[in-house]
């Protein structure tokens, strides 16, 4: 087992990676900009060194300054968390040469899932269902509508670079092909320095539902059931639960096994996410697999009483896993608490938080890393809590959910407990009845 980790992360997941080193025995190295000094992972680490100023690309992104401090400090491994360089190919190569164990996906299969055609076809060929579409990246223009014709509009193009909607446009009419192309082109080359598209029939209306996997260095894989994360704006989660209350056990099983399928295809190590598009129908199409630890896989714990990041360093120090499956005992449910106004757009409203004041009791979980006084930095994201309710039914863990955020109160910010009120409150919400589409209909009303 590792002796010192060293996590290359900030807020929250810092925090939480912290957690469970520390009962693991593990020693842990805290990495912070000037803008975290006084952070709670800064104080509750072993060690901590800074990295830089407050830019994200001086400090969580600079990976020189990173693995210095790695050496320094002797850590024997490196946690990513989420964002920053958890998928970040050439931070996992060269953390691989500095003989340091990147906790996260070697560069191999980062650049394979992190390029979404070449994961498609990984997917195709394993036979595991994907959207109808183009066989790999379009040659051109042409290519583009002559495909178009054959799966028939609407269509979605798509960036092979992409992910969170960057280079994607929705093409309803052949007219409208070459501007989508122009556009999601430059676009995409704009972003990642890469403009190959590929094309699938669009698919209205669906469901994001993912499933959790965990694969050990034997090819031995589990899956952990799903998460739906239907519940999003402008793609950022918002709201996340599992069991999906679109889930049947038949649905349960198949996905399980097109996930696993996908993770032996592409001989996947470590905890990963395998995400999928639902229809109406309950047809399902892989959409892209995620090689990191995710924000929403909380809930997941919850309902499997399990730690996700405890497996996570178990895996990467060789531990073999039995590969047998676990279904949800429980319901939960995640709201995502960020210091955003949902009445001006969501606009981030960073500053000093006053009086601060968390929920509590029986079925209630906070991953946070705020405190009264603390000040949210404008250069990082929003998010400033993770507020989780576990309950036997999903009735049960939304009326505890709606208590919880009764009890919260932050002074000093803006924040989203006014949106995440009232959707506790919708009809369509509480029936279930929900997709991707949710929030483009959704209205807030004065508090
Ligand atoms: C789609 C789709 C419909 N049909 N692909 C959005 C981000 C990227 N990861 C994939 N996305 C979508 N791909 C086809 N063929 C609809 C979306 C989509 C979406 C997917 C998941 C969660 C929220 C979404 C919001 C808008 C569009």
């Amino acid at each position: 087992m590792f002796k010192k980790i060293l996590i290359a992360n900030r807020g929250e997941i810092a925090l939480r990676i912290i957690r469970t080193c520390k009962e693991m025995g593990i020693k842990t190295v805290a990495v912070y900009s000037t803008a975290d000094k006084d952070s709670l992972p800064v104080r509750f680490a072993d060690e901590a060194v800074c990295i830089g100023p407050p830019s994200s690309s001086e400090s969580y992104l600079k990976i020189s300054n990173i693995i210095a401090a790695a050496e320094i400090t002797n850590a024997d491994a490196i946690h990513p968390g989420y964002g920053f360089l958890s998928e970040n190919a050439k931070f996992s190569k060269i953390c691989e040469e500095h003989g340091i164990k990147f906790i996260g996906a070697s560069a191999e299969m980062i650049d394979k899932m992190g390029d979404k055609a070449s994961a498609k076809e990984t997917m195709l060929k394993a036979k595991v269902p994907c959207v109808p579409g183009s066989a790999g990246i379009l040659k051109n223009l042409a290519d583009g509508q002559k495909t178009a014709l054959k799966i028939k509009y609407p269509v979605m193009l798509k960036a092979t670079a992409g992910g969170g909607g960057k280079g994607m446009r929705l093409i309803w009419k052949e007219e409208n092909f070459e501007d989508a192309w122009n556009s999601a082109r430059a676009e995409s080359k704009a972003a990642f320095g890469n403009d190959g598209m590929y094309l699938e029939k669009f698919i209205q209306e669906p469901r994001h539902i993912e499933i959790q996997i965990a694969s050990d260095q034997y090819g031995n894989h589990c899956h952990m059931s799903e998460r739906d994360c239907s519940i999003q704006r402008r793609h950022q989660k918002l709201v996340e639960e599992t069991p999906s209350p679109f889930m049947t056990p038949d649905l349960r099983k198949k996905m399980g096994e097109a996930a696993i399928k996908a993770a032996k295809a592409a001989k996947y190590e470590g905890v990963g996410t395998v995400e999928f598009l639902v229809d109406k129908n309950r047809d399902f199409y892989f959409m892209e697999m995620n090689t990191r630890i995710q924000v929403e896989h909380t809930i997941t714990e919850e309902v499997i009483n399990f730690d996700l990041i405890r497996e996570q360093i178990k895996i990467a120090s060789g531990h073999k896993i039995s590969g047998k499956n676990y279904e949800p005992q429980m319901h939960a449910i995640q709201c995502r608490i960020n210091a955003e106004d949902p009445y001006n757009n969501y606009r981030p409203s960073p500053g000093k938080i006053g009086h601060y004041n968390e929920p509590g009791g029986h079925g209630i979980r906070i991953d946070s890393h705020v405190y009264s006084g603390y000040t949210i930095s404008p250069y990082y994201d929003s998010m400033i809590a993770k507020l989780i309710t576990v309950a036997q039914t999903r009735e049960e863990a939304i009326t505890k959910m709606e208590r919880a955020l009764e009890e919260y109160y932050v002074e000093g910010v803006k924040t989203t407990i006014p949106f995440h009120r009232q959707l506790m409150k919708n009809k369509d919400f509480r029936e279930g009845n929900f997709n991707t589409g949710f929030m483009d209909t959704f209205e807030l009303k004065p508090e």
